[in-house]
């Protein structure tokens, strides 16, 4: 079976109910000041070859958030934020303009690839077969891809109003069909986003493309939750920290203890202690961050640059005691 998480614990409970207990009294929506987001998708341009179904199956829990084995050359915690590029260099991102880069998912084809989902018709609260293919110019199905973060391909589901939030891994067929079972909880327009790095007549590419699903119904949209710094969920509070601006890279830390208020012991995830997406309310922009590969004064910290001034919606992927939780920050940038 192909692994999934969402933010519902339950996956028959429908994605609308409560996400998650939210409290954050004293919370200063200044201090957000520019929130958000650029990523880094370093490690792209270095992922490990992947163009079987075993090997998607078969996630090496070892490699780091960059891509680059234990082994690397240099140690990124607390470095400034950087790319590691295809080619091995570093380029150092601290504020420059990366974050111009750093949103996706806006199209169903960029880069000479395209995204063509079987169908985009759900019924609401089923679980039904998502299945797609990434074509390249020409229309040929691209069957090899680059292992980022443990996967070839990471998909991140999600209605319109960033409610439902999904990540999953779906499984790859020789022919290039990838597979999932999803359940849509509600009605309502979804976004489906794929982040993946294609491998094309040898050349790497790295590309998000989204597509909107459908769940016919009675669409009752959710306001997006307010600003808080502190998230509680299966027992776990998260503290969030961090003031990300637009136009430079800014540090984004999380803090994760249990309910005996001592430090969570993280296990890594994704080969990272924690994984973060960043969706931008309005247009469902979609960026994809990694911490540093080790935990820096007990928080797993992200490097951040607000692509523009909007609402964001971050979903914080940790994990503990062999399972995956998820909490969700609202952040605003002015
Ligand atoms: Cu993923």
């Amino acid at each position: 079976m192909p692994e999934r998480h969402d933010d519902t614990p339950d996956t028959d409970q429908p994605d609308d109910t409560p996400r998650t207990e939210e409290r954050g009294a004293g919370f200063k929506l200044a201090a957000f000041g520019a929130v958000v987001v650029v990523v880094l998708f370093a490690g792209y341009g270095i992922g490990r070859l992947n163009n079987s179904v075993e090997t998607a199956r078969s996630a090496t829990p070892a490699a780091d958030a960059h891509g680059h084995g234990p082994t690397a050359s240099h140690d990124d915690s607390g470095a400034a934020p950087h790319v590691h590029n295809a080619d091995g260099t570093v380029t150092q991102v601290a504020g420059s303009t990366a974050a111009a880069q750093s949103v996706g998912g806006l199209a169903v084809t960029s880069s000479g690839l395209t995204l063509r989902p079987e169908t985009a018709i759900f019924t609401a609260g089923r679980a039904q077969p998502l299945r797609f293919k990434i074509t390249a110019a020409g229309g040929a199905p691209v069957t090899t891809y680059a292992v980022v973060h443990d996967k070839p391909l990471h998909l991140v589901v999600v209605r319109r109003d960033l409610t439902g939030f999904q990540h999953l891994h779906p499984v790859m067929a020789p022919d290039g069909t990838w597979s999932i079972d999803l359940r849509l909880a509600q009605p309502g327009s979804y976004r489906a986003v794929a982040d993946f790095t294609a491998i094309v007549g040898g050349q790497q590419t790295p590309t998000t493309l989204g597509v909107d699903l459908t769940v016919a119904g009675n669409y009752a949209p959710v306001a997006l939750p307010a600003p808080v710094t502190e998230v509680t969920t299966d027992g776990f509070s998260v503290q969030y920290g961090g003031t990300p601006q637009t136009g430079t890279t800014q540090p984004v830390l999380m803090t994760v203890r249990g309910a005996d208020g001592k430090p969570a012991e993280l296990e890594p995830y994704l080969g990272a202690y924690g994984h973060l997406v960043v969706l931008r309310e309005g247009d469902v922009g979609y960026v994809h961050v990694h911490p540093e590969p080790q935990p820096v004064d007990g928080a797993v910290k992200f490097w951040l640059a607000a692509p523009g001034p909007g609402r964001y919606r971050m979903f914080f992927d940790f994990q503990v005691a062999g399972k995956v939780h998820t909490v969700a920050f609202t952040a605003v940038v002015s």
